[in-house]
């Protein structure tokens, strides 16, 4: 609560105040004066104005007043800035079709008309040159049936080649080699033209898994020429397209060229090989 009295309370107590400053010298001669009867004196003049007292303290802080009465439209601001441009607009109406423009170039020739209808006979032309005398007849009928002949005959060769196949048995087919067997025994020479007769070529085994089909064909029919001869150059064996042997299963102790005639070689029964003559009668192993 705060102690500090209303400004109305002040200036009601304030003539009080300043009467009571002027009657303590009234009093004091009212002690000094002896005390007799008479007539009251004649009031003194009023004496001066005191001295203006302190200010105030400052009151309170009012009550917020009532809110204001609406102002009036303020002036117009400037324009903004300019906007985005806009999407295009719908296209115009058409315009007015312009002059006529000059000639242009002359088009590519259009499509044949239907055919009119056939015209008169012409006359009849001059006779062409003599032209080249022809062959006789039977001669031409000739010359093609004899192309035809030999066409054919080759065709039967080959035919005949192939159907030789037919007599060979136990056939086997390895990787990219078909193997079989001759139908008959020979000599090396006789053998070697069964295969070639059939188009095919004596069987030399290039590895150990061939030297064991090679085996297996001798346990059915017994001894083998195998597909390699040093009669070239004694002591190099070669297969039939004239290359080294790379893989070899010689006996012990052989080739020996026994009797210094063993060009050939023929399978034994453990698989391994021996050199020997090329005259003795064996079956072979031909390579299609
Ligand atoms: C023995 C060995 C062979 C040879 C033949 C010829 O078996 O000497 O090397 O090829 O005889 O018959
Ligand atoms: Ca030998």
């Amino acid at each position: 609560m705060n102690s500090t009295p209303p400004p109305q309370l002040l200036l009601l107590v304030l003539p009080f105040l300043l009467l009571l400053q002027t009657w303590p010298s009234l009093a004091e001669e009212k002690q000094i004066l002896p005390s007799c009867t008479g007539y009251p004196g004649i009031p003194g003049s009023p004496g001066n104005n005191g001295l203006p007292g302190r200010d105030g303290r400052d009151g309170n802080e009012g009550r917020e007043g009532a809110k204001g009465e609406k102002g009036e439209i303020g002036a117009q601001g400037p324009p903004g800035n300019d906007g985005p441009t806009g999407l295009p607009g719908f296209q115009g109406t058409p315009g007015d079709a312009g002059l006529r423009g000059e000639r242009g170039l002359q088009g590519p020739p259009g499509k044949s008309g239907p055919s009119g209808e056939m015209g008169l006979k012409g006359e009849k032309g001059d006779p062409g040159p003599v032209g080249i005398p022809g062959q006789p007849g039977n001669e031409i009928q000739i010359a093609q049936l004899e192309t035809q002949l030999e066409s054919i005959s080759r065709m039967w060769d080959k035919f005949s080649k192939l159907g030789r196949r037919f007599t060979f048995i136990y056939w086997t087919a390895h990787k990219h080699k078909l193997l079989a067997v001759t139908h008959t025994k020979g000599n090396f020479e006789n053998v070697l033209k069964l295969c070639r007769e059939a188009e095919g070529l004596m069987f030399y085994p290039e590895d150990e898994e061939e030297n064991s089909i090679l085996q297996s064909f001798h346990r059915k029919v017994g001894i083998l020429y195998v597909g390699a001869t040093d009669a070239k150059t004694e002591g190099t064996f070669m297969d039939l397209n004239n290359k080294p042997l790379s893989f070899t299963k010689w006996k012990a102790g052989e080739p020996n060229n026994a009797g210094g005639n063993e060009n050939c070689i023929h399978t034994l029964d453990n698989g391994e090989w021996n050199d020997t003559s090329c005259n003795g009668e064996f079956y072979t192993v031909c390579q299609f």
